[in-house]
């Protein structure tokens, strides 16, 4: 008679084989990931036109440049004639100190916190010469929201090579038809080096610039501090700022978000305008008071006021500490009470005024952008990712245009955080924000802030010839793979980005 005995043993034993071989199967999977997550070493920055009439997207990889290609390197600024304005911005470590006492190991340019602020004509010709001498990084000057010819853009890998320690770079261009608030800033291992100082404010004024009252530059920015807090900061003010203002004298306050995370600012003890967003003034803004103005990373709001006989100030709302700016005759005297409220919402704010094309108009190239979060591996790490249209950099969508094409874009956001999405060298009006039309005064961004649940429909006209970086202004989802690229057809580069080459944009 056949037994069948079950040894006591055999279903342990079973058991650690299933064990064994999933756990093999995992750690061969998870191997096989961070190697097929890791970025190529060289990655060309050349679009490749498929041409169809609704707009092709292609991704970054298969690209090829044709010999008859207008190269980059030629779309310059003046290379003749004298500048109106002439600056040398000296990238240097430093250590400086914040109004707390607290110190920051800083990346400086001319060893001030932050970089000299650049103050122009409209219709000048510029010409920076940017000097590195850092030990180590390599840095580039990007003119974030001025729309200068594509080889002046300053970015590592796209427009150039990141100047290296030693080297330096001249950048000349004339400035367009834009008076407003701008700033520059870093485009190489941006997510660092914008943290660390690389930045100041530009200013375009106009060329009869009749203002007379006090214009104050306010760059709000976090600060890494070698304690390892961030201390949010005014410049490098982290605790309260007083400036003495006559009653009665215009002010107009240049709000500029140098961070990663949309800054709520909030004005008390008096009405306001809004005059401008992202460097174009607004048409016909009326006078507000408790509202709360949520400033995208990168963005930048201008208001304007009378100072009145009391104290005015302007606050970083935020939990864990108070950061703001106090206006007083003479300096001195308490904040007003805190006049927070909704948030100000630009498209129904001002009057319409005619626009170039509208959400009637015939858009030659459409594109719709999906962004969103998941989890996953990105150049060989696990990390949050912050896609667009499913895919990280360099497999982003190539938004391929012609010259003269009027394009419309669409952004859903499907994650859960904010992105400032920052398209380089034109300027995108709103036409509408979820699925209703803008009825307020045009509204023209360079950083539209996408928040979750939001979506946006907005348009440029391609204008601008070269290729350009189209990205999140939160520079760690930047650095995550939250980027693509506008190329004109028949253009191409001879950058490169990636590992194995001294470019890394974000
Ligand atoms: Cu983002």
């Amino acid at each position: 008679m056949a037994e069948t005995r079950v040894r006591w043993w055999h279903l342990p034993l079973r058991i650690v084989i299933v064990l064994a071989v999933v756990a093999l199967c995992l750690t061969g999977w998870f191997s096989w990931s961070v190697q097929a997550s890791r970025l190529p070493d060289r990655i060309p920055m050349t679009g490749n036109m498929m041409d169809n009439m609704t707009g092709d997207m292609t991704g970054h990889n298969m690209q090829h440049s044709q010999q008859n290609d207008v190269s980059v390197t030629s779309l310059v600024g003046p290379q003749s004639g004298e500048p109106n304005e002439r600056f040398t911005l000296v990238a240097q470590e430093a250590q400086m100190r914040l109004s707390s006492g607290a110190t920051v190991n800083a990346w400086t340019f001319n060893g001030q916190l932050p970089g000299p602020e650049l103050r122009v004509h409209q219709g000048d010709l510029v010409e920076v010469k940017l000097i590195n001498k850092l030990p180590k990084e390599g840095v580039t000057l990007h003119w974030h929201g001025l729309d200068v010819p594509n080889a002046e853009d300053g970015v590592a890998g796209v427009t150039q090579n990141a100047v290296q320690p030693g080297e330096s770079f001249t950048y000349r261009f004339v400035v367009k038809n834009q008076p407003g608030t701008y700033w520059y800033h870093s485009h190489q291992a941006s997510q660092e080096a914008v943290e660390k100082g690389l930045f100041g404010a530009l200013i375009v004024l106009p060329r009869d610039d009749s203002f007379t009252g006090k214009d104050i530059p306010v760059l709000a920015h976090s600060w890494p501090t070698k304690e390892g807090s961030y201390q949010q900061a005014f410049d490098t003010f982290d605790t309260l700022k007083r400036l003495a203002v006559q009653p009665g004298t215009p002010v107009r306050l240049r709000l500029i978000n140098t961070d990663s995370l949309p800054i709520n600012f909030v004005l008390s003890g008096t009405s306001f305008k809004v005059i401008a967003i992202d460097g174009t003034d607004l048409h016909a803004p009326t006078e507000l008071t408790r509202q709360r103005l949520l400033v995208a990373a990168g963005g930048r709001y201008d208001i304007q006021f009378t100072m009145p006989d009391t104290t005015v100030s302007l606050d970083w709302l935020q939990k864990s500490s108070k950061v703001g700016l106090l206006l007083s005759r003479d300096g001195t005297g308490n904040a007003p009470a805190l006049a927070d409220g909704p948030v100000f919402n630009p498209a129904t704010y001002g009057s319409p005024q005619q626009t170039p094309f509208s959400l009637s108009s015939h858009f030659d190239k459409e594109f719709s952008l999906v962004l969103d979060d998941m989890y996953g591996f990105y150049d060989g790490k696990m990390a949050s990712l912050w896609p667009i249209n499913g895919k990280v950099f360099p497999n982003t969508p190539m938004l391929m245009v012609h010259e003269g094409d009027l394009v419309k874009v669409s952004f859903v956001n499907r994650s859960w955080m904010d992105h400032p999405m920052h398209l380089h060298g034109h300027h995108m009006l709103v036409l509408s924000y979820n699925g209703r039309p803008v009825t307020g005064s045009p509204w023209w961004v360079d950083t539209l802030n996408v928040a979750p649940g939001e979506s946006y429909e907005v348009a440029f006209r391609a204008d601008n010839p070269g290729i350009w970086m189209d990205h999140c202004h939160n520079l760690n989802h930047a650095a995550a793979g939250m980027i693509l690229h506008l190329a004109y057809e028949g253009v191409s580069s001879p950058f490169e980005v990636g590992p194995g080459t001294v470019n890394q944009p974000e």
